[in-house]
């Protein structure tokens, strides 16, 4: 399908959905995850986007994209702005991308209005944080900032058994072709994100500053039963994995509700074998994944979370494993940006406000040895990871408006 045309009168809503193309799903969502083909085609689209603003445009040894306006008098200090390329599956056509794009215009705008700044400003695309595709998040931030490196690539493999590491090598990633992932030259880092809550909607206002972005961790649960007939197979002498995953998460659904301001739990991905209707499962393997703004309440969690789960195995005669794959702690985002993202906002008469982010960023990982700054831009309805997620042009453009002002502060 020829790919829609931009033209120098686009804006964000249009490069929004030009970008949405790559990975584009029949009903309105995106899937484009890592180093598949969707995924090496929206970053090559983003590359050369980023050459024709006028940008110093290159890949890193892990795929992500960078648009260098290099600074006249302090070129060694980067400021960064930018978010993630990759999507879920059959996400929405704004988590990551706007804050991709909104970078990229921001500096074009601020090249064409000032030329070039003092320090360097750099656009990134980072190449994935989702974990989508692979049990591994913050795969472009994590190698930016050094706490990833290509050796965590070897071990986590896909649904289909393709390991990190053979998807990288597939895409020329991995070999030292490009410039290595970690840097040490980044001053501050910016993302301009969609809410994916419902606090600015109900509040009506157009800007929220992130003043913290809360703990996560995610769990692959396993669980051995035995295999029998459901028809033969007396209830009582059953191994069902299946019947003892549900009554834990039942359990620590409940759990989480009762937590200090409510500790989040979803337990979204789960596989039985063989699965089949007549034949009790053998084996079932789920996730979980938590969040919470405070690390003592996880760490808490946790504990609670095992003894659920094993003492339920233990009564049935199951076997558990429970692998945790991702873990971050909870991040403070940098007052003095955030102090700078508000004035800006009022300088504008931008209606704006403080607030948490229940969602992951890469402002997280960055935000942990770097000064970050998260900005949001309203989510219609809460709604996002889904085909619904949608924010109005005007949103979006007061959003690159505010994180153009806010860079010009920072660079010129
Ligand atoms: O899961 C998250 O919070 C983010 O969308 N990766
Ligand atoms: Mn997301
Ligand atoms: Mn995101």
């Amino acid at each position: 399908m020829e790919k829609q045309r931009l033209s120098v009168e686009s804006g964000i809503a249009d490069y929004i959905d030009w970008l949405a193309q790559f990975g584009a799903s029949a009903d309105g969502g995106v899937t484009r995850l890592l180093y598949t083909k969707e995924w090496m085609d929206a970053q090559l689209a983003v590359k050369a986007e980023m050459s024709a603003f006028g940008l110093d445009a290159r890949f890193d040894d892990v795929g992500n994209v960078f648009g260098r306006l290099q600074g006249t008098q302090s070129p060694d200090e980067v400021i960064l702005a930018g978010s993630h390329i990759d999507t879920v599956i059959n996400g929405g056509k704004y988590d990551g991308s706007y804050g991709v794009l909104a970078a990229m215009l921001a500096l074009k705008q601020l090249k064409e209005t000032y030329g070039a700044p003092k320090k360097t400003l750099e656009a990134v695309s980072l190449c994935e944080e989702e974990g989508s595709r692979f049990p591994m998040t913050y795969w472009g931030s994590g190698n930016m900032m050094g706490a990833l490196s290509l050796k965590h690539a070897e071990v986590p493999r896909d649904g289909s058994g393709v390991s990190l590491q053979e998807a990288m090598h597939d895409n020329g990633f991995g070999r030292g072709v490009y410039p290595s992932a970690h840097r040490t030259d980044i001053n501050a880092f910016i993302e301009i994100h969609i809410e994916q809550g419902q606090t600015l909607e109900m509040s009506g206002r157009d800007l929220g500053v992130v003043t913290s972005i809360v703990g996560q961790r995610r769990y692959l649960i396993t669980l051995e039963g035995e295999c029998n007939h459901a028809g033969t197979t007396s209830m009582k002498w059953r191994k069902d994995p299946l019947a003892a995953s549900s009554r834990m998460i039942h359990e620590l659904l409940l759990r989480a509700e009762e937590q200090p301001d409510e500790l989040r739990l979803t337990c979204g991905k789960m596989t039985v074998e063989p699965n089949v209707a007549n034949v009790i499962p053998g084996r079932v393997q789920f996730s979980i994944d938590i969040r919470h703004q405070n690390q003592r309440v996880l760490e808490h969690f946790y504990e609670e979370m095992t003894a659920v789960i094993n003492g339920i195995c233990g009564e049935k005669g199951i076997r558990a494993m429970i692998d945790e794959y991702m873990r971050i702690e909870p991040v403070p985002m940098d007052e003095t940006l955030s102090a700078k993202a508000l004035e800006t906002a009022a300088e504008n008469g931008i209606s704006c406000e403080e607030m948490v982010s229940g969602a992951g960023h890469d402002a997280q990982m960055i935000g942990r040895s770097c000064p970050a700054c998260m900005l949001f831009v309203p989510s219609r309805g809460g709604i996002s990871h889904s085909p619904k997620e949608f924010t109005s042009a005007r949103q979006l453009e007061i959003g690159v408006r505010t994180l153009a002002n806010l860079l010009y502060k920072l660079a010129y």
